[in-house]
């Protein structure tokens, strides 16, 4: 299976700054597949929750032996390795800073067809991946071919429907 990543992180971590730590989760992800394509580092501004650092976001392809639940139990525990506090004790907000966030957007089954899926803890494609220029962005470098198969749409083509960014001049 062919599994399309986004990652992100807007906090400092044992590693070092974000970029540090996008490094160290793309070295994590060659242990549980081979990654085939890394987009470049875009620096971002945080969306959904405003009060928070700038994010440093990428997209990575990664070809896996592991089922999409499985990867995804594989990705949060990348994720808890780093030093990823989910827990209530940790205050941060859900949508807030983070040192690693690993989701994963789509995947290609063997047959090279997209998967749908549902389940409590995964849903592919990704619900929020047509909204969010800092996925959509990354992922477009490295397969701006890739198709949803719920909107029937490449990804390059759910980039170009996006609305025009905000101007924040002069704010
Ligand atoms: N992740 C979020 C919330 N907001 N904004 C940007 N720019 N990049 C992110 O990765 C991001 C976000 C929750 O996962
Ligand atoms: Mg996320
Ligand atoms: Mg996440």
């Amino acid at each position: 299976m062919i599994a399309a990543i986004a990652l992100g992180s807007n906090l400092p971590s044992a590693m070092g700054p974000p970029q540090a730590n996008l490094r160290e989760a793309l070295r994590l992800l060659g242990g549980i597949g081979q990654v085939r394509a890394v987009s470049s580092f875009h620096t971002t501004d945080p969306v959904g929750y405003a009060d928070q650092p700038r994010f440093l976001n990428a997209a990575a392809l990664l070809e896996t032996q592991l089922a999409p639940l499985e990867l995804l139990q594989a990705l949060l525990k990348i994720e808890a390795a780093m030093g990823r506090d989910r827990s209530a004790a940790s205050r941060l907000p859900p949508k807030g800073p983070r040192v690693i966030d690993l989701d994963l957007l789509l995947c290609n089954g063997e047959d090279g067809r997209p998967e749908i899926h549902c389940s409590p803890g995964l849903t592919l494609p990704h619900p929020a991946l047509h909204q969010r220029r800092f996925v959509l962005a990354p992922l477009c470098e490295i397969a701006p071919d890739l198709e949803h198969p719920i909107l029937c749409r490449s990804v390059s083509e759910l980039l170009g429907l996006l609305a025009p960014e905000e101007s924040h001049a002069g704010r």
